[in-house]
């Protein structure tokens, strides 16, 4: 009915035509402007008002956003810019604001320029979030006057009216979600405020507020030193090998470069690239580009002042263990390509960075030598501990242990050669390994199990970790090798699942897993391999009937719907518990199991996580969990 009220009201205007139609679509196909109708989805909305504001101080305009989450569902993007332009554009006979609002991919079109720096991986305007909400309300205050106008779904709903005087300039948006759209219109709060600190250490001196006054909350973000403060917050629970991170800054050709880097003592390789403000999971030419010049930098320097033979050479992996660092670059016309659409793709970018990089490290370098030196030496060792892990390589692949050819005597394989209908369970111990075995089906589902804990590899270097015999097993079984080798086309299995007991120690497993997958095998993850089994908690029985429970929540429903009398409830603690019948229905027949998939939401959480978790530092490990109790309690029963 709204559809045919928008076409009847459009007939005899050819420009509105062109206007709605174009926001029609974007209630027709929300998925294909903002990725999602879920969570995600939701959250971009906030995002991409946000990313207006911070064009704005990128522009130079603005050094302040303010995010309101009311109650009730509403929430406001305030900032202290310019006011989206109030006077009547030309053509359409509308104040600027509104075509803003109510055109698709408006904003640049009426400036006469490409204004906007960003629109990045869904920088689609501000008109998408208003054709996605019930209402929308913008307050701008331009030419020292307030002015006001109110949309709903999309579609203006009062003319701009001037509220009241205005002693600044600014923009504020407020707009409640249309429920008939989104699967939720419940924000997380924690989810956004990481968001939020991510953008407020890609640019450096916002600030960017946030209040939640459904929950009391408040946290204001201000890093006036960048991408160097956020090396140091990445790197806190880390031991860093130099005081301050070492940053570099460029433009080429419309190109900005940022990057700042500090090592430490780890064996790990952090580096966390973004364009225009997006992270780039997938890497792309800005991070060849710097990888490319950081091992130059670093051989140069070795030769040239001795620290190694002419005859020797620090590969990319030797320049970069123990590196943490950000690359941040703003791009005119960003590309983005990849599985996730989350690697930039521009060309350009990789010499821009590679000469920036090379110049500007260089400089650092001749300028602080003991810096220098401490890095350098660094991966001289890193370099020697490589050749041992490549002999020790060599080694276990005579005696055939990498092969697959030589696949590990534990492993139960399944018939198919197919890797995308196939499925490998890692399973904890080797009496429930023995009750997978028997309730699988063998024609896709491997199985595989691990014995006790296997290394924790946060705390190892390559060739110790090759030493271990249930890696090279995990490694083996996989097919994709490891390190250098890594090839995630060889996977054998594109659905490898993690299944341990839900209590202490299973947990403890699963971390251990999850963190070796993380660091060698994370494009596994970013691909949507990896998963982890639900088993049950419970199992009620009430006569014949019997019913599985895989939440406390899930228990309580089904005791109300049984009715309380006469049940039998069994509290499973291992999946040892579980006869193959039962192991089978409950958690590895596809039909019926729960399994959750890893992806990596956030990659600089998740690396905290796991530095914190399985690191050195007893001290941040206490204070992680004890925030996280509440996560963690109902494991240990
Ligand atoms: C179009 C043109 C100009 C600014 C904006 C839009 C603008 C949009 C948003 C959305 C949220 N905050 C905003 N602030 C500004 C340029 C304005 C000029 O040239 O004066």
């Amino acid at each position: 009915m709204k559809d045919n009220k928008i076409l009847l009201e459009s007939t005899y205007d050819s420009d509105k035509i062109q206007v709605l139609e174009g926001l029609e679509s974007v209630r027709k196909n929300p998925g294909m402007y903002i990725g999602s109708t879920d969570i995600r989805g939701l959250h971009h909305l906030i995002y991409e008002v946000v990313d207006n504001s911070i064009d704005e101080a990128l522009a130079g305009y603005c050094t302040n956003v303010k995010i309101t989450l009311h109650k009730n569902g509403p929430v406001s993007i305030a900032d202290n810019g310019r006011g989206i332009p109030i006077d009547i554009h030309e053509k359409y006979k509308k104040p600027g604001v509104e075509l803003v609002l109510t055109t698709l991919y408006s904003g640049g079109k009426f400036d006469g320029q490409a204004y906007k720096v960003s629109g990045g991986l869904h920088g689609v305007g501000v008109s998408c979030v208003n054709a996605l909400s019930k209402w929308l309300e913008v307050k701008v205050r331009r030419n020292g006057k307030e002015h006001h106008q109110r949309y709903e779904y999309g579609k203006t709903a009062t003319v701009l009216k001037v509220i009241g005087k205005a002693k600044d300039t600014g923009t504020t948006v407020t707009f409640l979600p249309d429920k008939d759209i989104f699967e939720t219109t419940e924000f997380d709060y924690e989810t956004i405020i990481t968001r939020l600190r991510e953008m407020a250490f890609l640019n450096a001196g916002l600030q960017i507020e946030i209040i939640d006054e459904r929950i009391g909350k408040h946290e204001v973000f201000r890093y006036d030193g960048g991408v160097s403060e956020f090396v140091l917050h990445i790197n806190k629970n880390k031991t860093s090998l130099h005081r301050k991170p070492i940053y570099i800054q460029g433009e080429k050709d419309s190109v900005q470069v940022e990057i700042a880097i500090q090592y430490t003592d780890g064996y790990t390789e952090n580096i966390f690239t973004f364009a225009n403000n997006i992270n780039t999971i997938e890497g792309g030419t800005h991070l060849v580009g710097f990888k490319g010049a950081l091992t130059r930098v670093l051989n140069d320097y070795g030769r040239k002042n001795k620290l190694f033979d002419e005859s020797f050479g620090l590969t990319g992996e030797d320049s970069r263990e123990g590196i943490t660092a950000i690359i941040s670059v703003k791009v005119r016309k960003p590309q983005f390509e990849g599985q996730t659409k989350s690697k930039l793709g521009n060309s350009e970018v990789k010499g821009i960075v590679e000469s920036i990089s090379y110049e500007k490290l260089s400089e650092f370098f001749e300028e602080n030598p003991p810096v220098a030196h401490v890095i350098v030496d660094k991966a001289v060792l890193s370099s020697k501990a490589r050749e041992a892990a490549r002999k020790a390589r060599e080694l276990t692949r005579r005696k055939g242990l990498l092969e697959s050819s030589a696949l590990p005597g534990k492993l139960s394989d399944c018939s198919s050669r197919d890797p995308s209908q196939s499925e490998i369970y890692l399973v904890e111990g080797d009496s429930a390994g023995g009750s997978a075995k028997q309730a699988r089906d063998k024609e896709f589902q491997a199985i595989l199990p691990l014995r006790g804990k296997i290394l924790n590899v946060e705390k190892a270097r390559m060739d110790k970790i090759l030493k271990s015999e249930e890696i090279l097993h995990l490694i083996t079984a996989i097919g994709t090798g490891i390190a250098e080798e890594f090839n995630i086309e060889n996977a054998r299995y594109h659905r490898i699942i993690l299944m341990t007991d839900a209590d202490v120690d299973g947990e403890h497993i699963r971390t251990l897993l999850l963190t070796f997958f993380f660091r060698y095998m994370r494009p596994l993850i970013e691909r949507g391999y990896l998963y982890i089994a639900r088993p049950p908690l419970y199992k009620i029985t009430k006569g014949k009937t019997i019913e599985y429970a895989y939440t406390e929540q899930e228990r309580m429903l089904k005791l109300k719907q049984l009715g309380e009398t006469g049940l039998n409830i069994q509290r499973y603690k291992g999946l040892g518990e579980m006869n193959p019948q039962q192991l089978w229905e409950t958690t590895m027949d596809p039909e019926s199991r729960m399994m959750m998939q890893v992806t990596i939401e956030n990659a600089v959480e998740a690396d905290e996580l796991f530095t914190v978790l399985m690191g050195e530092a007893v001290e941040p490990r206490k204070n992680f969990i004890e925030t996280h109790a509440k996560d963690v309690k109902n494991l240990d029963i």
